[in-house]
C-alpha cells in the first residue's frame, strides 16, 4: 500500500541535505511541530537525537533518522485483533461526523466477507437524514444483509435487533455504524454509552466486541483530541485512520498513540472498496520518517 506522508517528505529531504547541526534540529523541530507531533512528543524526540548526537559524533544523518523511527515506534501498536469464526463479534465504529465512518464499514465489511466471514450491517446512524439509506447503499451493492430502522429511532433499539437478527441467521460479524453528532456533545456521547450497555446486555462476549474509533487522518491536532474525548465516554479498543492517500500528515496518530496506548487497526487510503489495510507499523513509520 502506497503511503504520501507529507511529513515524511520533508523529513526526507531534511535528513538527506544537511549537516547535523544546531540549524537541522531547529528544522526538524518546526517540521515536527508542523506535521502533528505535538509539543511534547517533538520535544522527546528532538532532546533524544541531541543527546545521540553529541555522545557519538560519527552518527550521520541517516541513522538519526533510524534512531528517530526507533524512538516514534513505541508509539505504534499494531492490533492484534482477529474476528473469531463461529462465534458472535460485534465492531462498533464510532467517530466524529464525515471522518470516514460508513465507508470504513462497507469497506470491512466486503473484506471480511472476501474471508469468508458471514457479515451483518447495523445502520445505527439513525441521527443524521439519509445515513441510514447511505449504509443501505452499501449493504446492497456489497449483497450484504443490513438491519435498519427509520431515521430518528433508537440507536440502542437497532442494535438490539441486529443481534438478535444474526443469532437466528448465524452472522459472526456484526459492524454498527453510529452517528457522529447530535445536538450536542454530552447528547452523542449519552447516546453512545446507552448503545454499549445494549451491548453488553445482549451478552456478547467482551472479548469479541471491540469500539473502534475512526480518525481522519488530514484533521491533525483535532484528531487527538476526539480520541481523548471518545475514550472518555467509551473506552475504545483500537484507532482506524482514514485519508491517509490525500495530504495528510500522520503525526496526530502517535501522539494518540503516546496518550493512550490504543493499537491500531486499519488504515484507509482511499474511497473504493477495496483502499483498506490492516495496519502495517514499519511501512508506516518508514513512510512517516521518510525512509523509503
Ligand atoms: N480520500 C479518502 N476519502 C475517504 C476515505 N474514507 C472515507 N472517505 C470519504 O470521506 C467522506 C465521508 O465519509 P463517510 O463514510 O460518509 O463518513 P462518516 O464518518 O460516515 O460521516 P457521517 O455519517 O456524516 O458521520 C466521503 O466522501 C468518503 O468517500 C479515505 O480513506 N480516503
Ligand atoms: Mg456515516
Amino acid at each position: 500500500m502506497a503511503f504520501f506522508s507529507k511529513l515524511g517528505s520533508k523529513l526526507k529531504s531534511l535528513f538527506t541535505s544537511r549537516v547535523i547541526d544546531d540549524e537541522f534540529f531547529d528544522n526538524l523541530e518546526d517540521t515536527l511541530i508542523e506535521g502533528d507531533l505535538g509539543a511534547r512528543l517533538t520535544d522527546e524526540v528532538i532532546s533524544e537525537l541531541k543527546n545521540a548526537s553529541r555522545k557519538d559524533k560519527s552518527l550521520d544523518a541517516e541513522k538519526l533518522q533510524v534512531m528517530m523511527k526507533e524512538i516514534l515506534s513505541k508509539y505504534l501498536v499494531p492490533s492484534t485483533w482477529s474476528v473469531e469464526k463461529g462465534k458472535e463479534n460485534l465492531v462498533l465504529v464510532l467517530g466524529v461526523n464525515g471522518v470516514g465512518k460508513t465507508t470504513t464499514i462497507a469497506k470491512m465489511a466486503k473484506m471480511y466477507s472476501k474471508e469468508g466471514y458471514k457479515v451483518l450491517l447495523a445502520a445505527a446512524d439513525t441521527f443524521r437524514a439519509a445515513a441510514v439509506e447511505q449504509i443501505d447503499i452499501h449493504a446492497e451493492r456489497l449483497g450484504i444483509r443490513i438491519v435498519k430502522q427509520k431515521t430518528g429511532s433508537d440507536p440502542g433499539a437497532v442494535i438490539f435487533d441486529a443481534i438478535t437478527s444474526a443469532r437466528s441467521h448465524g452472522e459472526d460479524l456484526i459492524i454498527c455504524d453510529s452517528a457522529g453528532r447530535m445536538h450536542n456533545k454530552e447528547n452523542l456521547m449519552k447516546e453512545l454509552k446507552k448503545i454499549d450497555k445494549v451491548i453488553k446486555a445482549k451478552g456478547i462476549d467482551e472479548k469479541n466486541y471491540k469500539k473502534f474509533l475512526v480518525i481522519d487522518a488530514t484533521t491533525g491536532q483535532n484528531g487527538v483530541s476526539q480520541a481523548l474525548l471518545f475514550n472518555e465516554a467509551l473506552p475504545l479498543d483500537g484507532i482506524i485512520l482514514t485519508k491517509y492517500d490525500s495530504l495528510s500528515k500522520g503525526g496526530a496518530l502517535l501522539q494518540i498513540g503516546k496518550m493512550l496506548s490504543l493499537p491500531i487497526v486499519f488504515i484507509c487510503t482511499g474511497e473504493g472498496y477495496d483502499d483498506i489495510a490492516p495496519f502495517d507499523r514499519d511501512e508506516f513509520l518508514n513512510a512517516l520518517v521518510g525512509l523509503k
